[in-house]
């Protein structure tokens, strides 16, 4: 049985955004059966030897697929779109352009957003306002340009819903400031679109039932 390294607990500021959550929607968009393992952040559990040999960077998410262990939310999902057939076409060309879409939304994306959201969790007397505003426009700039690409568009790399989709999604849920995100109508909508499926309700229902905020 699959099993899924996540957060049993974990500080209340992170509590609702961790990264496992990427890889229980996708399960439960695949309707894979697995069991977690749940792991107590601020009791490090994270830190052990045991927990090291699966996750290099002692982080979460990380599974053991009857052997196969892996780490990095993206090689998880497009590992699971595989191993199932789900979530991702069969073919080069298709699993090629939500290859190109999970690296957009990890790399090109979440670096700036995440950047922006680091600075205002560390800074709170304006003194990085130079490197703020550098990097807000760094954040500023991909946005409209997904806008762009969104546009006639219902998912981000094929015509059907794909793990791209979940890492975009979650990527873009990392926003904290609405007047960045406010004048992206169609990332607005894309967003919001992803997490009306009933997968993500049903996922987040259970982590909000299951996952201590420390
Ligand atoms: N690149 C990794 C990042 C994983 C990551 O940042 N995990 C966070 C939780 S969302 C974590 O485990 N943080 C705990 C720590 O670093 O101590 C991925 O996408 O899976």
């Amino acid at each position: 049985m699959l099993k899924l390294y996540g957060f049993s607990k974990v500080n209340q500021g992170a509590h609702g955004k961790t990264r496992d959550l990427r890889v229980l929607w996708a399960l439960e968009e695949m309707q894979l059966p697995f069991e977690i393992v749940g792991l107590d952040h601020p009791a490090k559990d994270l830190n052990s030897d045991a927990y090291r040999r699966l996750s290099p960077f002692e982080q979460i998410p990380a599974i053991d697929d009857d052997g196969v262990v892996l780490t990095e939310s993206g090689a998880i999902l497009v590992y699971l779109a595989r191993k199932t057939g789900k979530l991702m076409p069969k073919d080069l060309t298709g699993e090629a352009q939500v290859t190109r879409w999970c690296f957009a939304a990890l790399n090109s994306l979440e670096l700036p957003l995440m950047s922006l959201n680091m600075i205002d969790w560390v800074e709170q007397d304006g003194g990085c306002a130079k490197y703020r505003a550098f990097v807000r426009h760094w954040a500023e700039m991909r946005l409209p340009q997904l806008d762009r690409w969104l546009q006639g568009r219902e998912w981000v790399a094929t015509e059907s819903f794909t793990v791209a989709d979940i890492l975009m999604a979650h990527v873009l849920s990392g926003i904290q400031d609405d007047a960045l995100l406010a004048p992206h109508a169609q990332v607005k909508a894309y967003r919001d679109k992803c997490f009306a499926r009933p997968a993500w309700k049903r996922v987040m229902a259970d982590y909000q039932a299951r996952v201590e905020a420390a």
